[in-house]
């Protein structure tokens, strides 16, 4: 599974301040940490509080980039901070993201396919998110009718359910899950990837939420998400989940993990 790790991320606190502050040693160690604990892209998100969404993302990208060699997921639904974003990272960069949203279809998809990058695809459109399956379904649908006319192939686009917090949606999860399993069987070379940990929010224990979902996730066939690498027990749940799922051959990833202390208890 793809792990794309989340803490660069200005809508958190403190990475919002190093942003405003232009504290390269935060961005810069939260980068190398990430990269370090397995982290195959890192996600760099802005935000959209207080400064220049394309200025601080532009900052962003060079710290990011300088300090590992990582490719990034540049995180936006504004089109001219991701297009600004894409010309200037170094390495192919996912794009995060798309979404059935007129303004996100039109100044992202072309940018998307001219690159040929990789898309998260998010299940949300003009009027929100959808509560019930079949409203997911219609935007999966939807989307993939989008960038198969933009001549973007199926394999490059990752289907981003959206999990709602179980907490206040108690079928969050299995709408998710449901609407992957279908999507997948229609659109069989589309790529599924998450945002983990939303599901856990407002509950205690979030880690332990966290480890359940992805280990169904990974049973319906996830591909990438969206995660906080340096969350010990949701790593070690992952190489313990692909290998139980057979895609372990002679359980080497799992071993040699161990051996290293990718994996610990
Ligand atoms: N799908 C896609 N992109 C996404 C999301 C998604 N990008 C943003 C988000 N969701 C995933 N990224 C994060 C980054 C950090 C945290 C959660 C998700 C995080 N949250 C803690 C919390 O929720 O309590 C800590 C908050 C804090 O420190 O303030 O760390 O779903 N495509």
């Amino acid at each position: 599974m793809i792990i794309i790790g989340e803490k660069i991320n200005g809508t958190l606190k403190k990475t919002a301040q190093a942003i405003a502050e232009r504290d390269a040693a935060f961005i810069n160690s939260l980068a190398a940490r990430q990269a370090a604990a397995g982290a195959d892209y890192i996600d760099v998100n802005a935000g959209t509080g207080g400064g220049n969404e394309t200025t601080d993302l532009l900052w962003l990208i060079d710290i990011v980039q300088e300090a590992v060699n990582v490719p990034l997921c540049l995180d936006s639904a504004n089109p001219a901070a991701l297009k600004a974003g894409m010309a200037a990272v170094s390495q192919t960069p996912m794009v995060n993201s798309i979404s059935g949203e007129a303004r996100r279809l039109e100044g992202i998809l072309p940018l998307v396919a001219e690159k040929e990058s990789p898309v998260i695809a998010l299940l949300l459109d003009d009027a929100g998110i959808p509560e019930n399956l079949e409203g997911r379904l219609k935007i999966g649908r939807l989307l993939m009718e989008n960038t198969r006319s933009a001549g973007i192939p199926d394999s490059r686009v990752f289907i981003d359910p959206l999990a709602m917090a179980v907490s206040t949606k108690t079928e969050g999860a299995v709408v998710a899950i449901d609407s992957m399993k279908i999507l997948r069987e229609e659109y069989p070379e589309v790529k599924f990837s998450v945002g983990l940990s939303n599901i856990s929010f407002g509950l205690p224990g979030r880690t332990l939420i966290n480890q359940a979902f992805l280990a169904q996730l990974l049973a319906a066939g996830l591909d990438a998400a969206i995660i906080n690498p340096m969350e010990q027990g949701l790593i070690n749940m992952l190489y313990a989940t692909e290998m139980i799922l057979g895609r372990d051959r002679f359980c080497r990833n799992y071993t040699t993990a161990f051996r290293k202390g990718r994996i610990e208890l």
